[in-house]
């Protein structure tokens, strides 16, 4: 089978070399000719941090089976063509202009019989209502008689993309039964996991669904951290307790929410509903999204209990990435909270080991003559820093935790005042 890649992102890459580690002959595209130049030269244009990514690439590379280009002339022989670019929202409306730039450009070379998979998340009835018109419009050719659609959502995360790929079950909607035995083939072979076979717009709401249960379940353990706050009870002992009972599973409260999933999808199964608000997903994501202002409360509440004006002070802010371990800042809560900081016109310096902007500095130097460290993201590189060595170099002692970092007993024995997320 010959297959393609449209969109070598954080998903389509890592797809593009698994089936060239599977002997698929793989043409990987995107539009972006800078990205295309280094993959042809052999150079990982991101991710570089990224678990197995580079050495497997690498590895690709010198067999050959997979080249890259930005021309979609060579889809007219292909068999598969999968579909990874990215869908946004402007505000909570879906923009598809990446998705329908795609489907354009493949649709007048569709080989018959061809497979287009869209594993790119979209809003329920989006296959149904708009790709297969707009497929059958450019291409001249009928769904289910000339060719297929699948929605085979991608499930993946940085730092556990390739775990990830080749373990997880997969959901996959078909336009027609009959594409079933290929693409059962096809997908057993890239990953370990479960394969679920239903139809394309069960597929849509299974993955909308997933990423706003995260959103709505952290949104809850937010707005509990908030009410233990004022309770005076630390909301991680509650939520440790909590889930001693059976069935439950409290998430975990922090600093926000970001990536390019989650606080993204619930507005694209909201998207899609036209009789009625979806309350809940509405509230989540305005909670989720003042959690950096919360952090900015509590930064401005432990100065002040200092005697100090935040005006006057500096802030050590450590870590940008949107989740721990992972050099990705798509909705960075950090860059949230920076806009706030520079709104108000608050000195600040922030730090992130694996963000290339925010490490060139050590993380001591940015800590030193600071009057709050304030911890956005739990990287496992700030494992190593030596309490005792930080309170001297600040210039008052105030940590603000945004994701239970810091053990509060230990740093308040070290002399600092400490207020944490759902902890003060
Ligand atoms: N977060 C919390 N509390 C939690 C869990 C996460 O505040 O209890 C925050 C994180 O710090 C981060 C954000 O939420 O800022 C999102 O992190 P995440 O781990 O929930 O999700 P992503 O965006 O890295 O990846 C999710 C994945 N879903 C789950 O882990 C349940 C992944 O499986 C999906 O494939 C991916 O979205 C996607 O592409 O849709």
């Amino acid at each position: 089978m010959r297959v393609a890649v449209i969109g070598l992102g954080y998903v389509g890459l890592p797809l593009a070399i698994r089936l060239s580690q599977l002997d698929f002959n793989v043409l990987g595209i995107d539009i972006n000719s800078k990205k295309i130049e280094d993959l042809q030269k052999g150079v990982l244009p991101f991710a570089n941090d990224e678990p197995f990514l580079k050495d497997y690439f690498n590895k690709e590379h010198k067999r050959n089976k997979i080249t890259f280009s930005t021309n979609f002339e060579n889809i007219s022989d292909k068999d598969l063509i999968f579909i990874n670019v990215d869908t946004p929202i402007i505000g909570k409306v879906p923009n598809y202009s990446s998705l329908i730039s795609a489907i354009k450009s493949i649709a007048p070379k569709l080989k018959k019989k061809s497979i287009v998979i869209i594993e790119s998340t979209v809003s329920p009835n989006t296959s149904k209502n708009f790709l297969i018109p707009t497929i059958e419009k450019y291409s001249k050719l009928k769904i289910n008689k000339d060719f297929f659609l699948a929605t085979v959502p991608e499930r993946i995360r940085p730092n556990y993309i390739f775990k990830q790929l080749t373990s997880l079950s997969r959901v996959i909607g078909v336009s027609d039964k009959k594409i079933k035995p290929s693409l059962k083939r096809v997908y057993s072979q890239i990953t370990s996991g479960e394969i679920d076979f239903t139809d394309l717009t069960t597929a849509e709401t299974v993955k909308t669904v997933e990423n706003s249960f995260r959103d709505v379940n952290i949104a809850f353990a937010n707005e509990v951290a908030i009410a233990c706050e004022e309770i005076g009870v630390n909301v991680w002992e509650v939520m440790e307790l909590v889930n001693k009972s059976p069935l439950h599973n409290m998430h975990q409260p922090g600093a926000g929410v970001g990536g390019h999933c989650i606080p993204k999808d619930p507005w694209l199964l909201a998207s899609s509903i036209k009789k009625q608000n979806m309350k809940l997903i509405d509230t989540s994501r305005s909670i989720n999204d003042n959690m950096p202002k919360h952090i900015f409360k509590l930064t401005k509440e432990a100065l002040s209990n200092s005697g100090l004006r935040i005006k006057n002070t500096k802030l050590a802010i450590l870590g940008y990435s949107y989740v721990e371990n992972s050099d990705d800042t798509r909705n960075s809560p950090t860059s949230i909270f920076e806009k706030i900081l520079k709104k108000e016109k608050i000195k600040f310096e922030i730090h992130d080991p694996l963000v290339k902007e925010y490490s060139k500095r050590s993380v001591e130097d940015i800590i030193k003559g600071s009057n709050c460290l304030v911890l956005m993201v739990s990287h496992g590189a700030y494992k190593y820093l030596d309490v005792r060595k930080i309170s001297r170099l600040m210039s008052t002692k105030i940590i603000i935790d945004g994701r239970n970092f810091f053990d509060k007993e230990k740093v308040t024995k070290a002399g600092f005042i400490y207020k944490g997320v759902g902890n003060v």
